[in-house]
């Protein structure tokens, strides 16, 4: 157990982090190796951060399973077989309950704990932190590990409050089995969570309904059960599979094509597609280097998949609702196991709620301009708000006590140094913050190379008596400004996605994702460290430091 003291009631410690998630529990791993004492402080019953929560059926992870999880250590890697190529939510939560077994986790973490507020006092140089169970903290550094789409989106219909139904939202499932034999059910959304939901509540309810705003391009993940000589193969290239998602663009060993879409012949393109379709997964999208930055490139994928779905979906009508008409890619690009096949099902139906929007929950159940559906279950399948959501749940304040949702003008002015940390705020870490490549790939790769860039960083102070670390103001702008410049080459920032924020109601636009890449974003890292933290003021109790 991590040695914390207490003063007054008031536990003393070298580092709070919040979640117990892949961030917090790999945090709380590294701090503890070099010696700081530090708790995870967790809102659930136990680790697993979004794979504790979303438990729906059919939540399963984009990502293959041989790269889904850590490489800090080759033991934790042999010890872990995977069964199958995409990793189903049961699984990665058995995993990342094993990781907390064998590195002793759980006596360093407190659950059923939410942290409501973290401010800095600058005077003492500690962050205060207070919990929903009156617990006080004070700690040198408070590091989130929060993730980037923790936050449940439940859209303001009005008359929820009236429903005599059930209802769920896919990220906060029950830990029982919801049973919908027989039941008439409604799903709202068809983002990941509702596309991979939407094929398996099919098969048990009387009738589903699908209540789509934005029709998606989904392509087959191919999932299957893993032979055994493949996993191990992965155990044998251990440090190869290493190195290569932590240098790749998207933390995972696949790299975008070497040509544009548009020097291939049409048959030669249209050839390649296939081949990617047939595989499964991320291929498609990788097929060529400009898929996500022209415009044309794009049409030639896009157009692609809008036939495979008109050839999938017998009913054209419900095919020409199910077609999407924007960028592929730009938002985020989905794996399904048989989505679109769901729709020839004679107990499913589809309403297009851009159409006919949804005016009203009702007693019974869904009414939009249009019609009035009768629900027996109403699954919210919504989203989250992305990227600032989970920080702003917490009042997090820094010097002169300005809140951080202040100084972000409630996410529509968002800055940050490398997506790490934010002036004003010191010795205060995000893992996986905005403006980092966080969602932008296989996301424990970003979270283990914040975690080991962190750690290392604390070291580095500790060991030169620094005693503040803070954020430039100047290098903030320039880094937001690089961010934003980045983006603006690319379709992302051109079509309406939680991305940008733009799937909520009445939350500030912008794009906050580095998109350059996980291993060009962690060679500034690194160079940023070699550089002795340059763009961040260091302070010593006697003396400033700073470098820019
Ligand atoms: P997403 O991808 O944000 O999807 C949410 C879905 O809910 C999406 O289809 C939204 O339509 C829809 N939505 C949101 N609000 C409404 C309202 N008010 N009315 C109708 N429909 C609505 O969330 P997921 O949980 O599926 O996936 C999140 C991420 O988790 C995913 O990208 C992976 O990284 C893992 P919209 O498209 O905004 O028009």
């Amino acid at each position: 157990m991590t040695s914390t003291t207490r003063k007054n009631d008031v536990t003393e410690l070298d580092a709070v982090v919040v979640g117990a998630g892949f961030s917090g529990l790999y945090m709380l791993h590294q701090l503890r190796q070099v010696g700081f004492s530090t708790i995870v402080y967790e809102a659930a019953a136990d680790v697993g951060g979004v794979w504790y929560w979303n438990r729906y059926p059919g939540a399963r992870c984009d990502s293959e399973s041989i790269y889904y999880n850590y490489t800090f250590s080759e033991d934790l890697y042999n010890e872990w077989t995977w069964t199958s190529r995409f990793p189903g939510q049961p699984e990665i939560l058995r995993y990342l309950n094993f990781v907390a077994d064998k590195f002793e986790l759980r006596k360093d973490i407190e659950f059923r704990t939410r942290i409501h507020s973290a401010q800095y006092d600058e005077a003492a140089n500690k962050w205060i932190i207070h919990t929903n169970d009156n617990q006080v903290i004070s700690a040198k550094y408070f590091i989130t590990g929060v993730g980037c789409i923790s936050t449940a989106n439940i859209p303001n219909f009005k008359g929820l409050e009236n429903y005599d139904g059930e209802w769920y939202h896919t990220g906060h499932w029950p830990h029982e089995k919801v049973n919908f034999h027989g039941k008439r059910v409604g799903v709202i959304g068809t983002g990941s969570s509702g596309v991979q939901t939407i094929p398996e509540i099919a098969k048990e309810a009387a009738h589903l309904t699908v209540f789509q705003r934005t029709p998606q391009y989904s392509v087959p993940a191919k999932n299957h059960p893993y032979k055994a000589e493949t996993v191990q193969q992965a155990k044998e290239n251990f440090h190869e599979i290493k190195r290569k998602i932590r240098s790749s663009m998207g933390g995972l060993p696949i790299q975008p094509g070497e040509l544009s879409a548009l020097e291939d012949t049409p048959e030669a393109r249209h050839k390649k597609y296939e081949d990617a379709w047939e595989k499964g997964g991320a291929y498609l999208l990788f097929s060529y280097n400009d898929l996500l930055a022209d415009e044309e490139a794009n049409e030639t994928v896009s157009q692609f998949i809008r036939e495979k779905i008109q050839e999938t979906v017998k009913d054209s009508e419900i095919a020409r609702k199910l077609t999407p008409s924007y960028y592929y890619g730009a938002k985020r690009a989905i794996l399904d196991t048989d989505y679109f096949e769901t729709y020839n099902r004679k107990n499913v139906s589809l309403v297009d709620v851009k159409q006919a929007p949804i005016e009203e929950i009702t007693k019974t159940g869904i009414r939009t301009t249009n019609e009035a559906y009768d629900l027996d279950a109403i699954v919210f399948a919504t989203g989250y708000d992305g990227m600032t959501g989970s920080l702003f749940n917490m009042d997090i304040r820094g010097k002169d006590g300005i809140s951080l949702k202040d100084k972000w003008e409630n996410g529509s002015d968002v800055h940050t140094y490398l997506g790490i940390s934010t002036a004003g705020f010191p010795n205060m870490f995000m893992i996986t913050g905005p403006e980092s490549p966080s969602v932008l790939g296989n996301v424990p790769v970003a979270v283990e190379q914040h975690v080991e860039w962190i750690a290392d960083c604390m070291e580095y102070l500790r060991k030169h008596d620094i005693e503040t670390i803070e954020a430039n103001s100047e290098d903030e702008i320039a880094w937001s400004k690089h961010c934003r410049k980045l983006a603006d080459k690319t379709l992302y920032t051109k079509v309406e996605s939680w991305y940008n924020g733009a799937n909520i109601a009445d939350k500030a636009r912008g794009f906050q994702i580095y998109v350059g890449g996980y291993g060009p974003y962690r060679d500034i890292c690194d160079e940023v460290a070699k550089k002795e933290y340059a763009g961040f003021s260091l302070a010593s109790s006697s003396k400033s430091l700073e470098w820019s």
